[in-house]
């Protein structure tokens, strides 16, 4: 068996994070470990239904989906949590929520220039067009982590693959 814990990915749009968070889960999958992924996709439809992007709601959006990955984590899954969570102080709430140890902080890292030139679904298009208000990295704040456990450069050179890998060894090396 295993014990849970929060794998909580942390980045802008288009940083890399879902890549990583499925890349991550059949790698766990691959040795027999159960996870579940949590994401802006499969939540801000029905849990975060009424909220959107000014800072007010993204604070009650991470609020809920923190009680959420811990009632995961209580449960002993690895719940994999990515999010674009542009407060430290927001996170940290999340991490004092549960135990030591169970809260891994993944800075998924990649400029902002970085992530525009990708552009995958247009939006960073649409914001500098002010088609999209309060958007990370154009007209919000994003707050890289202070303290992560991991930071995963997704500019320079490390695929989803070896991004997931590292996260698997932090995981081993701790006994999860
Ligand atoms: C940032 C936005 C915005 C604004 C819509 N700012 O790349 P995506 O499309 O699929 O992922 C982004 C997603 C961000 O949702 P999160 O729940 O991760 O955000 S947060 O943790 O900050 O609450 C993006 C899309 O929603 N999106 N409008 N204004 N991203």
């Amino acid at each position: 068996g295993h014990r849970g814990a929060c794998v909580w990915l942390t980045g802008l749009s288009g940083a890399g994070k879902s890549s990583i968070a499925v890349e991550l889960e059949s790698q766990l999958h691959r040795r027999g470990i159960h996870t579940y992924i949590l994401d802006g996709d499969n939540v801000r439809h029905g849990l975060g239904a009424d909220l959107g992007f000014s800072a007010a709601d993204r604070d009650e959006h991470i609020r809920r989906v923190g009680e959420v990955s811990k009632l995961f984590v209580d449960a002993g899954t690895i719940v994999v949590s990515a999010f674009i969570s542009p407060y430290q102080r927001v996170r940290d709430r999340v991490r004092e929520s549960m135990e030591d140890g169970q809260f891994i902080e993944v800075h998924v890292d990649a400029s902002v220039e970085a992530c525009e030139e990708r552009d995958p679904k247009g939006l960073y298009e649409k914001a500098r067009a002010g088609e999209i208000d309060n958007f990370t990295g154009i007209s919000a704040p994003y707050e890289a982590p202070e303290n992560p456990e991991i930071v995963i450069d997704t500019v320079t050179d490390e695929s989803a693959a070896k991004s997931a890998a590292k996260i698997v060894d932090f995981l081993e090396q701790g006994g999860y």
